[in-house]
């Protein structure tokens, strides 16, 4: 990409803007001033995408394709200002022309294309990739309507369509010409020929039409852009179609209409079933039509192409391929299979048992008649081959098809060749346990790939004054090799670098005070500790215990007026899933507490509450950076790993955590002085499990202070709670506390009250926050890519035809 100047970029900006809207900039909204702004900056890396996804076909590069149900990529603007390497110059020229470039930013609408981690974790990968300089393509869903939007109606969760493309969206490209058809339902009927060879014809299909939107992903600096292909659902037009009914033309609407709500949840629904196989089906044709260009062999397909499933939404990838492949293309089973096996490997996000996938196969079988038929005989096989080897009860728990249902994991693992977990101690429980039986057959498939985060959205975008302080004390070389932050190390006794951590630190409190202020009417001091928990709203994450600390401190302070205890705001962010009625009560209940504590005066604002209302990336870039303590407190072994915890560390936020997830990691990094630890660890969870011994009711009756705590919440202390208070009541003393809050309560409360102590001597805790960023470096992303490109994709090292003896 050319460089181009403040005074170059005015004039460019100024043209732009004339040409999309006929009149002046100066009059504009800052919607239409990001529009002018956005197509701007497109024309600036458009040679580099052709060129990225030219050179890729031209050398016949192996590519990796991440299927994912969701992307979360947050505003792009800055994301590719920044990456472009013109962020300073276009502040400074919009500067100039009277605008602010935060405002303009703020034009842009933020697409909740996902849930919470995992799609936000597809979305870090997709800016690492690009910015590693690896082929890497995203395949996804172009959902009409995002993750709903959230409002609190008198402390309840409201959810509101979320109508993210109403302005359209400048970073899409349709591409009508790549679209393909997706066949459901009907019948199918196998035949052979006259040489004998099998032909399946399907009857009476319906036909979907599958177009791509396509969008950059602009590289750090280096010229990469990648490509992020969402796929839309639409009628099919041609003169073999006659004009659908308006119930055919809904059906085919509601595909890509809307992002299903559920986080680590699984409802088995046959809108969510079309979903998953109509942008699996999408993907693995576009893939392979790509391949055919290249006029290899079919046996090079695993060579150059590797596809990627996050997690087992994209599952129906492996009969799909299977189906292709032998259908479409003439091969046989042995041939498809070992193609299929190589090609394709899976990301685990989660143990819970409620989030697994099971689909019905009578469900399959009326909407995916050959695709079912498939999976039956990869099970049929599967059972054959292995029960010899394993014996009947072991391999029986592996199969894929059992009791009418058919579990994708089983078909994720048995049909590719890697799965990983998302951090080293998820990893082990999956090969320990829940994945005992597939690790015995197949130990090699297993692995782990912590997870990470790009450092350039999380600390050069939302941090610009961290970002500063750490270019000028050790330089630069960190915006590429995130290991070098360790360099801060090195300043930890400078007094000079800790006040200026602390001034940072307080310019990004004022920042989201302000927001607060404005927003919600609420006071916060920014010399108070924030203390920050954002995250879906789930009860192993255990909200609930942070609420049952807050409870207690607000006894603690009522029972003595004028102690001298720092101050504390309380930050939650959290979205519940729309049917999930408990965490929807905690909401309720989180937000019934502010208002009760926000409100008292004889607090003297020792305590607040802040609940944002509507979650989502743009939210975390200005409370992460605020962030003095980071809330990491599910029941350990639950929480996969974690990412809004690294992203906290990065901009030094102390963490109070559990032993769960990649939280064990950053203790790990950064030494047991700069975290507090509390609670069970896995083993001793495990244990407790084992027992069966658990009996929340005794330590509801013996420990005072947990008795007073939850009897705040049935003797209506807190206005405004209903059934809430008694149910929530009931699940931690009536049905036995089941991710044992009771039991961590104690360590918890302790850990907190040393947090006031530390906060108290601030050039110590300055200097803890310093050694966390410092060792946030590990959880940069773009190592994690790294490790998945030579590990699992072996993006680098591929067979080449001349290989071939
Ligand atoms: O994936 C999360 C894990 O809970 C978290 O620990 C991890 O850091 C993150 C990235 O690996 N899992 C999810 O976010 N899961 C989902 O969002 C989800 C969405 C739809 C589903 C099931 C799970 O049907």
């Amino acid at each position: 990409m050319q460089k181009m100047d403040v005074s170059q970029f005015k004039d460019r900006y100024k043209k732009k803007f004339q040409e999309r809207f006929a009149f002046n900039y100066e009059n504009a909204t800052k919607q239409e001033q990001f529009v002018a702004l956005g197509h701007l900056v497109k024309d600036l890396y458009s040679s580099d995408w052709k060129e990225t996804v030219d050179t890729y076909q031209e050398n016949k590069q192996k590519q990796v394709y991440y299927f994912s149900m969701e992307f979360l990529p947050g505003r792009m603007l800055k994301s590719n200002l920044l990456n472009l390497g013109i962020l300073d110059v276009v502040q400074e020229g919009l500067a100039e022309l009277g605008l602010d470039l935060d405002e303009v930013a703020s034009g842009e609408m933020d697409p909740a294309l996902g849930n919470g981690g995992l799609g936000r974790l597809a979305s870090c990968f997709m800016d690492s990739l690009a910015s590693t300089g690896l082929p890497g393509n995203g395949n996804g869903i172009r959902y009409r309507y995002g993750l709903f939007k959230q409002k609190f109606i008198d402390g309840h969760q409201i959810e509101l369509p979320e109508n993210w493309l109403r302005n359209g969206n400048v970073w899409e490209v349709r591409r009508e010409n790549k679209a393909v058809t997706v066949r459901f339902g009907g019948q199918v009927s196998l035949e052979p020929d006259n040489e004998g060879n099998m032909h399946v014809t399907y009857h009476n299909t319906q036909n979907i039409l599958a177009v791509p939107y396509d969008t950059a992903m602009v590289g750090y600096q280096n010229g990469t852009v990648n490509n992020l292909r969402l796929w839309s659902a639409e009628i099919p037009y041609g003169e073999e179609y006659l004009f659908p009914t308006e119930e055919e033309r809904n059906g085919v609407k509601q595909i890509t209409e809307y992002l299903y709500p559920d986080d680590s949840n699984y409802e088995g629904l046959l809108l969510r079933l079309k979903q998953e196989y109509f942008f699996s089906s999408a993907g693995v044709q576009s893939v392979v039509r790509y391949f055919k260009q290249l006029n290899l062999d079919w046996s090079y397909l695993p060579d150059k192409i590797a596809i990627h499933i996050n997690d087992t939404h994209p599952t129906l990838a492996i009969p799909e391929l299977m189906r292709i492949l032998m259908d479409e293309e003439g091969l046989s089973w042995e041939q498809a299979w070992e193609i299929t096996k190589k090609t394709i490997s899976y990301t685990n996000h989660t143990i819970l048992q409620e989030a697994m996938e099971r689909w019905s196969i009578d469900m399959m079988n009326l909407l995916l008649p050959r695709i079912t038929q498939i999976i039956m005989e990869i099970n049929r096989r599967h059972i054959e081959k292995k029960t010899p080897l394993y014996g009947e009860d072991l391999t029986n728990r592996t199969a894929i098809v059992a009791n009418g249902e058919i579990k994708m994991a089983n078909l994720a693992i048995i049909g590719s060749h890697s799965i990983n977990g998302v951090a080293k101690l998820h990893t082990n429980i999956l090969i320990n346990h829940t994945l005992h039986d597939f690790y015995l057959m197949y130990p090699n498939k297993f692995n782990n790939k912590t997870n990470g985060v790009t450092m350039r959205r999380w600390l050069q975008i939302s941090n610009p004054g961290l970002t500063d302080l750490l270019d000028e004390t050790i330089g630069t070389e960190w915006k590429t090799n995130a290991n070098d932050i360790i360099l801060l190390k090195a300043y930890a006794e400078d007094k000079e670098v800790l006040a200026r951590i602390d001034a940072v630190k307080l310019e990004n409190k004022k920042r989201f005070a302000k927001y607060v202020s404005e927003e919600m009417d609420i006071e916060i001091d920014p010399n108070a500790i924030f203390d920050v928990q954002i995250k879906r709203l789930h009860a192993y994450k255990r909200q609930l215990l942070n609420v049952l600390h807050i409870l207690d401190r607000y006894q603690y302070i009522k029972d003595n007026p004028g102690v001298d205890i720092p101050k504390r705001v309380f930050i939650f962010g959290a979205k519940a899933a729309p049917s999930y009625h408990y965490a929807k009560q905690i909401i309720k209940l989180i937000n019934a507490i502010a208002e009760m504590i926000n409100n008292d005066s004889s607090l003297n604002d020792l305590i607040k509450v802040v609940f944002v209302e509507n979650y989502g990336v743009s939210l975390a870039e200005l409370i992460i950076p605020a962030a003095d303590v980071s809330e990491q407190i599910s029941l350990a072994g639950k929480e996969a790993s974690g990412t809004s915890n690294m992203k906290l560390m990065a901009n030094g936020a102390l963490t109070i955590a559990t032993m769960d997830g990649a939280t064990v990691e950053i203790y790990d990094y950064v030494g047991e002085e700069n975290i507090y630890i509390f609670g069970m660890s896995n083993e001793e969870v495990q244990k407790l499990n084992a027992a069966n011994s658990y009996n929340s009711r005794e330590i509801y009756e013996k420990n005072p202070a947990v008795k007073r705590v939850l009897n705040m919440l049935i003797d209506g202390s807190i206005p405004g709670l209903e059934d809430e208070g008694q149910d929530i009541f009931d699940s931690l003393v009536k049905y036995n506390d089941e991710y044992y809050l009771l039991k961590d309560f104690d360590s918890y409360i302790n850990a907190h009250k040393q947090i006031d102590k530390d906060f108290r001597n601030r050039e110590t805790w300055n200097r803890r926050a310093l050694l966390n960023i410092a060792s946030s470096g590990p959880f940069s992303a773009d190592y994690t890519i790294e490790r998945y490109a030579d590990e699992i994709w072996k993006l680098g090292a591929q067979r080449e035809p001349e290989d071939l003896i």
